[in-house]
């Protein structure tokens, strides 16, 4: 036998399941994102709210299905009995009536009664159709019910509640924790014929449906108002012959003098003129409910075909039977009415069908939140901007320097031993920056489009999809332009900072002093080391000469000619050193302006002039832009990890509902 479902604990994980729907939907999350547009998430926004509507209807649907009365209704021609039938059924004997009875047409709509197991008194009500409420005292609900007093338009139908602890018998406890509810409907036939429609809603509502038919008037006529009903409804029908105190009195059962011959004809004539009652016709009940409330006796010779409550409480057997388990007895913990069984395979259907919508949806949202969660995507692009510009920049860097070294050498190679070194220097110096300027300008230029093209064909997708407000948008997209305007208007004027450092000319001052100080050094230890003995010798000479020769007229003038002559060889030798020196000094000079411009040197005077500065403009973009995107792509992230979180958690609800089904 199929298992038991724990309805109010099923109620419960609804509710628990119902509690967790607002955590399905990221939308005032996105919303509360500062600076944040919600509109690449709209899609997932739109699947959530999808899935909580359709969860929440589910949801409902199933909790209406559990707390969903039964309706057990009460039909049949007008003054038929129906209504004390009911009283009966319900009340004590020889208590006042509740729900009115009398001659001709009494009920003009149709009273809905519910059982309640802790009220302590009855409750009337009648109900409008839009479903609102008006509490109505008993003589009042007495009155409209007959249609007396005020008229009943826009009225739907009456409801009273009945506290169970007032009747005694416990078939209405059972109606109340089973949610059962009786329906006494206006006579079918009667001027309220035009009810008919609210007649059929009601029948398409009804478990059980008890058919009144008045013992004297088993005939075409009342057939003729009875059947169109009952051919609507396929469920089970109680027929039960009311009025069975007077089957003597009527010509129907002329003749017949014995009741079993007499009910024996009743149930022909049923399904003779009955034929939808024709499958129950053999637990028809014959029952007198005017003399059960009235509590009168039943005479002896009568006592064979009814009960001391005038077969009332057959009635309420048959009821029981089909609100109870078999037999009437729980026996088995997993014994199930009739009515039980049909709602518990209703309520599996739709619980089944709303976790199985909740899994389907929930592995759905997944799904996109998957292709939406932000994974630093962006840090990634700044990284690869930086590397690629700096590539670039490297090459750029590497190609000005193999210039200025080529066109700077050659000129200060050009430089010929007879040229003023230091203005043909400085000449060379000017014109390599300057062509230097204009290569500068060039590679600058490719690598500001390439960072224009890297913003526009890489980040402005990026930036797009990130959820970034436009007006934010704009705002980042005007910063990365002023600092790249910025930065292009700097390195473009003249003399960016370092520009005239590029090429060093290193004074040879030290060099030149050497090299005289060496002259000098050469001049005397030439003449100290090779003439000193021709030197002695000739001073030894001149001076023997100056004093023997002193006889010879004008001879001083001579010896001092020679001395003169002596002399500028002298220094003509010490000139010849000191040219040597200051063409070495000149030769050193250019070695050493040479080594101090080496591609390597300049390479690094380059990188500093251009490399520098376009590094730390590309750190302040990526800065500006990772400002931007991070907090968006962080609480982005924890949006959606919530919304995962909440997931997780009512698919473990459906798990929940699942095994209690
Ligand atoms: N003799 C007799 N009178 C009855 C019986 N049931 C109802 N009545 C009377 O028949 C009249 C109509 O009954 P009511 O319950 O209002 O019929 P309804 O219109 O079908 O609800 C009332 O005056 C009742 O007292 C019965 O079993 N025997
Ligand atoms: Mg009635």
């Amino acid at each position: 036998m199929a298992r038991h479902i724990d309805y109010p604990k099923l109620l419960y994980k609804l509710q628990g399941l119902a509690d967790l729907l607002p955590g399905v939907n990221p939308e005032q999350a996105f919303r509360a994102i500062k600076g944040m547009d919600t509109k690449p998430h709209d899609q997932l926004i739109r699947d959530c709210r999808d899935f909580q509507e359709r969860v929440q209807r589910l949801t409902e649907d199933c909790r209406d299905e559990v707390e969903k009365p039964i309706y057990i209704g009460v039909v049949g021609h007008y003054s038929h009995g129906k209504s004390s039938l009911l009283n009966a059924l319900i009340f004590p004997p020889k208590t006042q009536a509740v729900l009115p009875t009398g001659e001709g047409v009494v009920t003009s709509m149709c009273t809905l009664v519910q059982f309640e197991s802790s009220g302590s008194s009855h409750e009337f009500y009648e109900v409008e159709t839009g479903g609102m409420e008006r509490p109505l005292a008993p003589e009042e609900y007495q009155a409209r019910v007959s249609g007396r007093g005020k008229n009943l338009g826009g009225l739907s139908h009456f409801r009273v509640r009945l506290a169970v602890s007032n009747l005694d018998d416990q078939l209405f406890h059972d109606f109340a924790t089973k949610r059962i509810d009786l329906l006494d409907t206006p006579g079918l036939g009667g001027p309220y014929w035009k009810d008919e429609h609210a007649l059929m809603r009601w029948i398409k509502e009804f478990e059980v449906v008890v058919v009144c038919i008045k013992a004297t008037e088993i005939n075409e006529t009342t057939a003729i108002t009875v059947n169109p009903f009952l051919k609507q409804f396929l469920k089970t029908c109680v027929p039960v012959v009311t009025f069975w105190d007077l089957w003597k009195k009527s010509p129907d059962f002329k003749g017949i003098s014995d009741e079993v011959k007499a009910r024996a004809e009743a149930k022909r004539r049923i399904t003779q003129y009955f034929s939808p009652l024709e499958q129950f016709v053999d637990e028809t009940i014959f029952v007198s409910a005017k003399a059960c409330s009235d509590a009168k006796e039943v005479a002896k010779d009568e006592a064979r075909h009814f009960t001391d409550q005038w077969n009332v409480d057959n009635v309420r057997r048959s009821l029981a039977s089909r609100v109870r388990p078999s037999g009437g007895v729980i026996t088995r913990k997993t014994e199930e009415s009739e009515i039980d069984t049909q709602r518990r395979s209703k309520v599996r259907q739709l619980a089944e069908q709303l976790c199985s919508a909740a899994t389907q949806y929930a592995g759905n949202v997944r799904h996109r939140i998957d292709e939406y969660r932000p994974e630093g995507a962006h840090t990634e692009l700044l990284e690869e901007m930086k590397a690629d510009i700096g590539r670039d920049l490297e090459s750029q860097i590497d190609r000005l320097a193999t210039s200025l070294e080529k066109h700077f050498n050659d000129k200060i190679s050009a430089i010929g031993p007879q040229d003023d070194w230091k203005i043909q220097r400085d000449q060379a110096k000017e014109q390599t920056l300057l062509e230097y300027s204009q290569h500068k300008q060039r590679a600058l230029k490719q690598i500001l489009t390439a960072i224009d093209r890297f913003k526009s064909g890489r980040l402005d997708p990026l930036i797009k999809s990130s959820g970034l407000k436009r007006d934010v948008q704009g705002r980042l997209d005007r910063d990365f332009k002023r600092l790249v305007d910025d930065f292009s208007r700097d390195a473009g004027g003249p003399g960016l900072s370092g520009e005239r450092d590029l090429i060093v000319t290193p004074s040879a001052g030290a060099e030149m002093v050497a090299n005289y100080v060496a002259a000098l050094q050469g001049v005397a230890m030439a003449l100290i080391q090779k003439y000193w003995l021709g030197f002695v010798v000739g001073c030894f000479i001149y001076s023997t000469a100056w004093w023997l020769l002193r006889w010879i007229p004008g001879i001083h003038t001579i010896l001092s000619a020679l001395l003169a002559v002596a002399a500028v060889g002298i220094v003509g030798t010490v000139l010849g050193f000191a040219s040597r020196a200051m063409q070495k000094t000149k030769i050193d000079a250019r070695n050493k302006t040479l080594a101090e411009n080496s591609h390597s040197k300049l390479v690094q005077r380059v990188d500093a002039d251009l490399g520098e500065p376009l590094r730390k403009l590309l750190d302040a973009l990526s800065r500006l832009t990772e400002d931007q995107l991070a907090p968006i792509d962080d609480q982005t992230r924890d949006v959606l990890d919530s919304l995962k979180a909440s997931l997780d958690k009512l698919e473990e609800a459906t798990y929940d509902i699942k095994s209690l089904l």
